[in-house]
Formats: structure tokens, C-alpha cells, sequence
């Protein structure tokens, strides 16, 4: 018993050690393809402007009248990473929204339905953005291990800071986060 507690102790330190999010830059994507970009000051879509206080400096954007489903049925970045944990994770993403016809991605993660990411009305400034948007709704359910998540266009004149992914139900980023890891896990 007394040889046992101790085991015990350090067995729940290494379980709660477990990161309980992760951190990284939209601009480290596995891949992308076009019209989604990825924008820096040196490097500005055509007919579009830079957009200050991105994190890393560096962002993604579909710019505005690029296109968008169903005329477009193009543009999407694709996310690799690892889950130290499993559990009912929030998706966060810091984005920049045009306006009402410009505020939505269509997210899917490994071989689940995509949903519906955005549709808030925060518009011209960075802010963070999440799913599920209720407690009440269907958690993200993630086991440890690696994971692909996509974005894809469903609207132009969106920009992609940073995303998170996060079992911390009471967890509410702010500003711009530390990056724990990259989007392109090998
Ligand atoms: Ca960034």
C-alpha cells in the first residue's frame, strides 16, 4: 500500500501533464491550394490589402472576389498535427471577416461531417472564433494521436491567423496565442 501511492501520484502527474491544448499558425498548413494564400507584408494578393496585427505576421486569406462555392469550388488549407490527448475539444481560429457575406469557412476534421465554422458578425477585426459555439451542442471528440483538419472556402474575403484546439471547456484565447506546434506534422 505504502509502496503503491506513490506510483499512483506520479502516474496522475504524467495524466495531467498531458498538454490540454495546442497552438499553431494557420500559415504553417501542410498544404494549400488556391485562391486560399498565404499572405505576408511582402506578399499581398492582388487587389488586396495587409492586414497589421496577425500573428508571425503571416496570415491565409481567401481574398475577396477570389470566389466561393458554388460558381468556385476551390481553395482549402490542410492541417496536420498530434493530440497528446484524447477528449471533447473546441476548435478556435483568430480570423479576420470582410463582412456578412464574407465571415465562414467549411471545417472538417479527419473523416467527419464538415460543419459550419464562422457566421459570426465581428467584422474588420482580428477576433477569435469557436466550435461548437454552445456547450449544449456536440463536442469535437478527438482520440490522442494525429488528426487532419481542413478549411475550406465557402466564402471570399476571409483571413486565417492561428487555430487552436483545446479540452478546456472554460479556456478563451486572447490576442495572439504562443504557437505550441505547426499545422504540417509529418
Ligand atoms: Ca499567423
Amino acid at each position: 500500500m505504502f509502496v503503491l501511492m506513490p506510483a499512483l501520484l506520479a502516474l496522475a502527474g504524467l495524466a495531467s501533464a498531458a498538454p490540454s491544448r495546442i497552438v499553431f499558425e494557420a500559415e504553417t498548413a501542410a498544404a494549400t491550394e488556391a485562391p486560399l494564400v498565404v499572405v505576408s507584408a511582402d506578399q499581398v494578393p492582388p487587389g488586396s490589402v495587409f492586414v497589421e496585427g496577425a500573428s508571425g505576421g503571416r496570415y491565409l486569406e481567401i481574398p475577396e472576389k477570389a470566389g466561393n462555392p458554388p460558381a468556385l469550388d476551390k481553395g482549402w488549407a490542410r492541417f496536420t498535427f498530434d493530440l497528446a490527448a484524447g477528449g471533447d475539444y473546441i476548435l478556435w481560429a483568430r480570423v479576420w471577416w470582410e463582412g456578412e457575406c464574407s465571415n465562414s469557412f467549411t471545417v472538417q476534421i479527419d473523416e467527419m461531417a464538415p460543419f459550419l465554422f464562422g457566421e459570426n458578425a465581428t467584422y474588420k477585426t482580428w477576433t477569435w472564433v469557436k466550435y461548437p459555439v454552445a456547450r449544449m451542442m456536440r463536442p469535437i471528440k478527438l482520440a490522442a494521436g494525429r488528426h487532419v483538419l481542413v478549411f475550406r472556402n465557402r466564402e471570399d474575403g476571409v483571413r486565417l491567423d492561428q487555430i487552436v484546439l483545446s479540452r478546456e471547456p472554460r479556456f478563451v484565447p486572447v490576442g495572439v496565442e504562443p504557437a505550441t506546434t505547426r499545422g504540417d506534422a509529418p
